[in-house]
């Protein structure tokens, strides 16, 4: 009797994966009907929630969710309700691809708003493929985010052949660092960005004097630090996020190092300065966020979060809200092109790659066939204040 109860459970299991893939595979989506009788259409999206990286992680989540419910009006009127379906990657790539599978089997899913880590975004867009969900992703910068050329990997911010070119100029020809030390996380992100630094870095003329590489969640970085003392650079560069990065610019700073450090947009975080506190003046970094507060547009977005979610605005909270518009657009688009009637994931998957001229609250977005965004910029920042949002320095547009 247990043996033929298992074996039916194990068919019905079978049946339904089998079910899961072919709804990924490009079948049509399930409709169900929402609480105020419109067809729902759930939205995920996938960030660090918890662990070192959770104050972008949310950022990104919040504004996102913002979007979403700024256009849930709009939407019923079309006969839709919108729904938010948060995970919360840890910033963890296993974690990611984990999630992605139950996204994929969730055929009530159109699309996802994510990741913050590229390492994260890379195998996880690879599930995100194979069900034809599309992604469009307010902060990953790594160049094989969108190389791969996926159809369904899209990100509304600039990429790190970009970023570390620009930095690299800044550090030779503004700051005049002629002796650099490098130091990267190990990452998709800190690596790439970090190489893409050191050869333009070098092209103008800077020497490397080090280049080491640290652990994500690592908290003491004496032993590095003694080795860019020996070097005697004139800056450090780090590829990462700003949990490591806090820790190593005040650990620098305690050892008697005055030099300027610089970074990317992963130090780009009011925890930064928690961190680092004092240490963190004479701290430059780029950035692919720009200031929420240049345009007015962005002070309004910035209010509204504010009274929303009680919490001031960090780098990427408006860059989750326009990547959210560029899917909600994308999505409407479809649903107009399908007769009115609930689009397909590879209709939203066409029609989100096809936005052009999206004017959000901070960016402008057309893609590429890579799915890159024509309009990305890389800004640069100054801390020379123990305060959040540093001091921009200028703009870099391609
Ligand atoms: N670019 C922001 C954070 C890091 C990443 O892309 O992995």
């Amino acid at each position: 009797m247990v043996k033929k109860k298992t074996k039916v459970l194990s068919l019905l299991a079978t049946a339904s994966l089998a079910m899961g893939l072919l709804a990924g595979c490009g079948g049509g989506q399930t409709a169900s009907s929402g609480e105020g009788g419109g067809t729902v259409i759930k939205i995920a999206t996938q960030s660090p929630l918890s662990g070192g990286s959770a104050t972008l992680g949310e950022a990104i989540k919040l504004g996102a969710q913002l979007s979403l419910e700024d256009q849930q009006a709009k939407f019923k009127d079309l006969g839709f309700e919108l729904q938010l379906v948060p995970y919360d990657d840890q910033g963890d790539p296993k974690k990611g691809v984990a999630n992605a599978q139950l996204i994929g089997s969730d055929t009530g899913i159109l699309a996802v708003v994510g990741h913050l880590n590229s390492g994260v975004a890379i195998p996880s867009s690879e599930t995100y493929e194979k069900y034809a969900i599309p992604m469009v992703s307010p902060a990953n910068t790594a160049t094989e985010v969108t190389d791969r050329g996926l159809k369904t990997t899209n990100r509304i911010v600039a990429r790190d052949d970009f970023q570390g070119p620009a930095a690299a100029d800044f550090a030779v020809n503004t700051l005049n660092a002629k002796k650099i030390f490098i130091v990267q996380d190990k990452t998709a992100y800190g690596t790439g960005l970090a190489d893409a630094f050191k050869g333009a870095a070098e092209k103008l003329g800077a020497e490397i004097v080090g280049y080491e590489g640290i652990t994500v969640g690592e908290k003491d970085f004496n032993g590095v630090l003694n080795q860019v003392l020996s070097k005697s650079p004139d800056l450090v560069y780090f590829g990462g996020l700003y949990s490591e990065g806090g820790l190593l610019i005040k650990q620098g700073r305690e050892k008697g190092l005055e030099i300027p450090f610089m970074g990317g947009d992963g130090l780009d975080s009011s925890t930064l300065v928690e961190i680092a506190g004092e240490a963190v003046k004479n701290t430059y970094i780029t950035s692919v966020a720009g200031d929420t507060f240049a345009t007015e547009t962005g002070k309004k977005f910035a209010e509204d979060y504010k009274a929303k979610f009680n919490k001031e605005v960090e780098s990427y909270s408006a860059y989750g809200y326009d990547s959210m518009g560029v899917v909600l657009k994308g999505i409407e688009d479809a649903i107009k092109a399908n007769d009115g009637k609930l689009p397909s994931r590879e209709q939203v998957r066409d029609a989100v790659r096809a936005v052009s001229e999206f004017q959000g609250a901070v960016t402008k977005v057309t893609f590429d066939d890579k799915g890159d965004n024509d309009y990305a910029q890389i800004f640069i920042y100054k801390f020379d204040e123990v305060a959040y949002p540093p001091k921009q320095e200028s703009v870099v547009s391609k």
